[in-house]
């Protein structure tokens, strides 16, 4: 007999960083993090538990070799004596949105796949499988502002994410500017992995971060935008330095991110409020309050390939259960 679940999730973005594993079997991050779920953007995927043969199909294609592998070996994770399992996943955002799609798309998987096993897990111990999968994955089980401590165990079981609760919605917008829509240079995990063994700024980025996560902990809780943008460029400008440091060099920025850092700072000269984040690409998502969206979203149509203009989205949900 075969159970079925679907679950939705949306991606994150992080506002202070994750770069770096302290343990790269169980994805344990060498810092915490703190980031907002979008809205609009979302991974739907069905997990049927119990069928012939183990099947995975990505937006519409049978996947193969590693990508489909990723997937298996999640759902051994959900039950080491699992049966034949089909997972049918897709994701209603462009590759061109420049958006990690990995934090949606084991965040929901892992919803999807513990649900059709019978397996209903608390809210930190789903945050602590989808961590397993992808370690951004674990902060969107929940909408608005997420915080992942980075937990002391050895098993991880205190590394997940948790919701920061607030009084009431804070109207701000992540307007992306998709400077460059092809395949990254190099893997997140590959570039993690090369950042903290080589780079002399990694130690300083780590030491850093931990102190930024609360700052900008605060910062949400007191509505300080001014110092919510001071932790996340500082955060990012540590995080790109340290992958700029390490030995070949991981380059992720292009002219064109630089040129967007630049308009935002004409934007600020110009009275706007608002700043910057980059992550593992050249893309830029810039933070503003709602009001300012569209004059944000102005000053970059032209300058970049495309512009996306995303509010706070909700957690991650089943639509489905057995
Ligand atoms: C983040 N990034 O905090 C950071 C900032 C990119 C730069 O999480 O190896 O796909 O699967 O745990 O979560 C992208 O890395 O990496 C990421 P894995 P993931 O959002």
């Amino acid at each position: 007999m075969s159970t079925q679940a679907t679950a939705v999730a949306h991606p994150n973005i992080a506002l202070v960083k994750y770069w770096g594993k302290r343990d790269l079997a169980l994805n344990l991050p060498a810092t915490s993090s703190l980031s907002v779920t979008l809205d609009q953007f979302l991974t739907r995927t069905t997990v049927t538990w119990g069928v012939d043969q183990d099947e995975v199909v990505l937006d519409g294609a049978q996947a193969q070799g590693a990508v489909a592998q990723r997937v298996l070996d999640f759902l051994d994770l959900v039950a080491s004596d699992r049966p034949p399992c089909r997972v049918i996943s897709g994701s209603n955002f462009p590759v061109a949105a420049g958006l990690a799609s990995s934090s949606s798309a084991f965040a929901a998987l892992a919803l999807a796949a513990s649900a059709a096993a019978g397996r209903a897990l608390e809210p930190a111990a789903l945050s602590v499988l989808a961590r397993r999968g992808s370690g951004s994955a674990c902060r969107s089980l929940w909408g608005g502002f997420v915080h992942w401590t980075r937990g002391e165990r050895s098993d991880g079981l205190d590394s997940h994410g948790h919701p920061i609760q607030i009084p009431e919605p804070w109207g701000l917008r992540v307007v992306v500017a998709v400077v460059h829509a092809g395949p990254k240079a190099v893997g997140s995990t590959q570039g993690m992995v090369r950042t903290r063994a080589t780079s002399p700024v990694f130690p300083v980025f780590v030491a850093e971060n931990e102190g930024l996560v609360l700052q900008a902990k605060q910062a949400v809780l007191a509505r300080d935008f001014d110092a919510l943008v001071g932790c996340m460029e500082r955060s990012t400008t540590l995080m790109h330095a340290s992958m700029l440091t390490a030995v070949p060099s991981v380059r992720y920025l292009k002219p064109g991110s630089l040129a967007v850092l630049d308009a935002v700072d004409d934007l600020r000269a110009r009275g706007v409020a608002c700043g910057w984040t980059m992550d593992a690409g050249p893309n830029v998502k810039v933070l503003c309050r709602a009001a300012d969206a569209a004059e944000v979203e102005r000053s970059l149509n032209g300058l970049v390939r495309a512009v996306n203009v995303l509010g706070l989205g909700g957690p991650a949900r089943l639509v489905e259960a057995p």
